[in-house]
């Protein structure tokens, strides 16, 4: 399985992919299956499995096998660093953090973490990482200087640096849980620099509504994490991907 050609003929296809994001450190790897379950038979079309505290050894493995005997969509891993890799998933989001203040997390972990890809054999999808205001744990973690909601040129400037750099998907967030996702008009300015370099949104977005209004503002992929973990699985991203898609 190739998942970026895959991610991509559905973006092509539908306009926009949903992915759904599962934490293993948030519960157990029983429910982290059940959710991609539920998931899967709500329309998602990939799972993305990580977090920016304690989603890595075991805890990340016994999650991946999990997840993988619940669903046949692609697991891509989304890791805060070095230790969220997987040999169980298909495919790393290959990130760097492009407005990070701090060396770590724009090329150590990368380098660090490039051989054991490799060992793996996963699959590398070659993505900037840029942390919109305010940011979330991941801000914190990932020292990074954060865009401000009204700057949307900056994000424009990261965004188009990450393409001459040759990365092929740019992922504004807004960071996980948090009250306002990433403004529309920045998404907007973001994706009409970058043409087709594919943008991935995610951050606070909770309800069809907010997700639309993100894909309508040029995202290609809308990702959903927090609003899975309080239940009623399957008929949110019912309605999310319902909202979002052609
Ligand atoms: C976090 O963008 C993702 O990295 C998802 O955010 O948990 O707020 O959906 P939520």
């Amino acid at each position: 399985m190739n998942v970026e050609k895959l991610l991509t003929e559905i973006i092509e296809k539908d306009g926009v992919a949903h992915l759904t994001l599962i934490d293993p450190d948030s519960q157990t790897a029983e429910r982290s299956a059940e959710i991609a379950a539920d998931a899967t038979v709500g329309g998602t079309d990939a799972i993305m499995i990580g977090g920016s505290v304690g989603a890595g050894g075991s805890q990340l493995d016994q999650a991946v096998l999990a997840i993988k005997e619940r669903t046949d969509l692609p697991t891509i891993l989304f890791p805060s660093g070095v230790s969220g890799l997987s040999k169980h998933a298909d495919a790393v989001f290959f990130m760097s953090l492009l407005n990070s203040r701090n060396v770590m997390y724009i090329t150590t972990h990368q380098a660090l973490g490039a051989p054991i890809i490799k060992r793996y054999g996963l699959e590398p999808i070659p993505m900037a990482y840029l942390l919109v205001f305010p940011g979330g744990t991941a801000a914190w973690i990932g020292d990074a200087k954060l865009i401000p909601r009204e700057k949307p040129e900056l994000a424009v400037a990261y965004a188009l640096a990450a393409k001459y750099l040759g990365m092929r998907w740019i992922y504004l967030e807004a960071g996980s849980g948090v009250e306002k996702p990433v403004p529309t008009s920045l998404i907007k300015s973001v994706k009409e620099a970058i043409g087709d370099t594919k943008v991935i949104v995610g951050g606070g977005i909770k309800d069809s509504v907010t997700a639309r209004k993100c894909a309508e503002s040029g995202a290609d992929a809308i990702v959903t994490g927090t609003v899975v973990e309080e239940g009623n699985v399957q008929p949110k991203i019912k309605e999310i991907v319902r909202a979002v898609k052609k």
